[in-house]
């Protein structure tokens, strides 16, 4: 009796083996996609803070060649993941036991996803997610399955320090050890952004990315809310919070106070408001109505923004708080830095 059931088992171990490996092999989705003429040509990216300008160029390298989407959303916010940062990468704020935990996401026009979390000594979670997206037949991979992926994949194990702003900002949060996130601390510093690698590099980022041929991506790439409780992870690697993409609507990304994000499915909520038939700042605007309505007094203690495109090539933002700076990357300019509007006046 025994000898059978370990049999039949084993046989659905190994034939589940084999779906997974068809399931991973499979395109996510058979999507009809609406074809968009009106949108031909027009490639752009959007990202959040003020180093979207550093990503934006490096995502219009591969727009402007005609090069995919998904391509320019990866190649895009790798600059930052790469820069010395206080919210992105390796060189960010650590979690309060002082060990740095990445979260990064990736989303292409056919709801092709991949994410993760809790990721540490990696220097590309974006790299890392796409893996995710395109090699396994999951969406996400967290914490140490993520890293035992990663190195499975052949990325290097960086080693476990802190860059040096990074271990002077802990020492000083050390000496109150409070958790007490400051607003707009991306732009801490210097409201120019600064060559990439040098220490005035602040930023958290979401990059949306249309391409020539009317084909929308997405990715958003953080090292989380500095001294964050171990095992926190915000809303930026959460498909439909910091990121969505629906091809025949529009994508939105997020950044600012996570968990605000993820408790009205942010980025998800602009898409849909878009489909609605709303412009995308009414989008983010309405969105970040809901979350002032749902904190209530406490909406003056947080930051949230959303950027948004539809699939006319329209972008808009919007923020809750004063300080949100998005940057915008098109045929006729690409280094836009704008100004978003935002709700609390
Ligand atoms: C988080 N949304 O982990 C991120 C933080 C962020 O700009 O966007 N900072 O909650």
């Amino acid at each position: 009796m025994r000898v059978k059931t370990v049999a039949t088992r084993r046989k659905f171990l190994a034939s589940s083996a084999a779906s997974l490996t068809l399931l991973a092999a499979r395109p996510a989705a058979a999507v009809p996609l609406a074809p968009r003429p009106g949108v031909r040509g027009k490639a752009l990216v959007i990202s959040t803070w003020n180093d979207g300008i550093a990503a934006n160029q490096a995502a219009w390298e591969i727009l402007k060649k005609g090069g995919p989407a998904l391509d320019a959303a990866e190649a895009g916010v790798m600059v930052t993941e790469a820069s010395q940062n206080c919210c992105v990468g390796l060189g960010g704020n650590p979690d309060r036991d002082g060990i740095v935990t990445l979260d990064a996401c990736i989303m292409d026009h056919k709801f092709n996803c991949g994410s993760v979390a809790a990721l540490e000594r990696i220097k590309h979670p974006i790299q890392v997610a796409r893996r995710v997206m395109e090699k396994t037949p999951h969406v996400m991979l967290v914490g140490e399955g993520a890293q035992q992926f990663a190195v499975a994949q052949g990325f290097p194990l960086e080693p476990a320090q802190l860059s040096p702003d990074a271990e002077k900002n802990y020492r000083e949060w050390l000496k109150t050890s409070q958790y007490k996130p400051v607003i707009n601390i991306e732009n801490s510093g210097n409201l120019q952004p600064g060559p990439v690698g040098g220490p005035q590099n602040h930023d958290t980022i979401a990059l949306l990315a249309l391409d020539a041929t009317g084909n929308l991506s997405g990715s958003c790439t953080t090292s989380g809310m500095g001294f964050k409780m171990r095992g926190r992870v915000g809303d930026s690697p959460l498909i439909g919070s910091g990121l969505y993409v629906d091809n025949e609507v529009g994508a939105a990304a997020a950044t600012g106070q996570g968990e605000d994000v993820i408790r009205m499915a942010g980025a998800h909520t602009v898409v849909e408001l878009m489909r609605q038939g709303l412009s995308p700042t009414a989008a983010c605007r309405a969105a970040i109505e809901r979350v002032a309505r749902i904190k209530g007094a406490q909406a003056k203690d947080i930051q949230v923004c959303f950027i948004a495109v539809n699939n006319q090539g329209i972008t808009g933002a919007f923020a809750l708080q004063k300080g949100f700076s998005y940057a915008l990357c098109n045929a006729a300019d690409q280094r836009q830095l704008l100004k978003s509007e935002y709700l609390l006046k």
